[in-house]
């Protein structure tokens, strides 16, 4: 039987281990950055199975990469705008943040407001705050940031408008454990995946529509768009999955 894939995207700065997330996640060796240059430069795929669900795992370059941080923003967005149109089930936004940041600079705000910019303020309750890098900090000291990042006007907006905090400690099974903590949730529209007039397509077939009116609960109009590239499948359910 044919089961739908359900969409999950990463988001964050630079750095932050969202294609390490992956990489646990798929048994994948996706390029990780080990310098001080950013790695990830465009929108990639990866498909996983778990709990016989495929879901497709969206990496994003960082938020702060070294070029134009508006381009970045532009063209996560695009991809978005075109899984919306394939009528794809966009279910879960992961943003990542080190625990081990002992600051919340301006970069780190900046990235954050272009998340938000993305994803809207509706689309809170399919996100997930995922800290990591915990075994680099001092744990109570970790677990003092935890609720430091609640007070501040970002998260703490967030996770008021529905967005979890989940803590992820660099294995495959903390990452599938957020994982199942998203996959239940409702497709989700993003801000970015709503019609706007000055980037909307001029096709009316196309545009951009609110979730209830999608061709998909109409005429499901599969296949139309394949611009969704896999670069790499792996079946998380299957036996002898480890974390590298
Ligand atoms: N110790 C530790 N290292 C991590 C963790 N997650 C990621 N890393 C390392 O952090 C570095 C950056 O990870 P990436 O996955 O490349 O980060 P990214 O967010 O994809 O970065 P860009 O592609 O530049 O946006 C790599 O060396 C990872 O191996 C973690 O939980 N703990
Ligand atoms: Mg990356």
């Amino acid at each position: 039987m044919f089961v739908e894939p359900r969409y999950i995207l990463l988001m964050g700065p630079s750095g932050t281990g969202k294609t390490r997330f992956i990489n646990i996640l798929a048994g994948t060796k996706l390029p990780e950055g080990h310098n001080l240059e950013p790695c990830t430069r465009t929108v990639e795929c990866t498909t996983v199975m778990l709990d016989g669900q495929p879901v497709v795992l969206i990496d994003t370059p960082g938020l702060d990469g070294d070029y134009n941080t508006s381009k970045i923003t532009r063209a996560i967005s695009t991809y978005l705008r075109t899984l919306y149109k394939e009528n794809k089930d966009l279910v879960g936004i992961v943003y990542m943040h080190r625990i081990s940041d002992n600051r919340i600079n301006t970069t780190t705000t900046r990235c954050f407001d272009s998340f938000h910019q993305i994803c809207g303020e509706e689309a809170m309750y399919n996100v997930a705050v995922v800290t990591n890098m915990w075994e680099l900090v001092e744990k109570s000291r970790a677990e003092q940031r935890v609720q430091d990042l609640i007070r501040t006007s970002y998260y703490g907006k967030a996770t008021e408008h529905g967005a979890q905090l989940l803590h992820h400690d660099n294995t495959s099974e903390s990452a599938k454990h957020i994982l199942r903590n998203l996959l239940n949730k409702e497709p989700v529209q993003l801000q970015c995946q709503k019609w706007q007039p000055e980037v909307g397509p001029t096709n009316p077939d196309t545009r951009h529509r609110p979730r209830s009116e999608s061709p998909k609960h109409q005429s499901k109009r599969r296949g139309m768009l394949r611009l969704i590239p896999c670069i790499s499948s792996k079946d998380c359910d299957s036996p002898g999955d480890k974390a590298s």
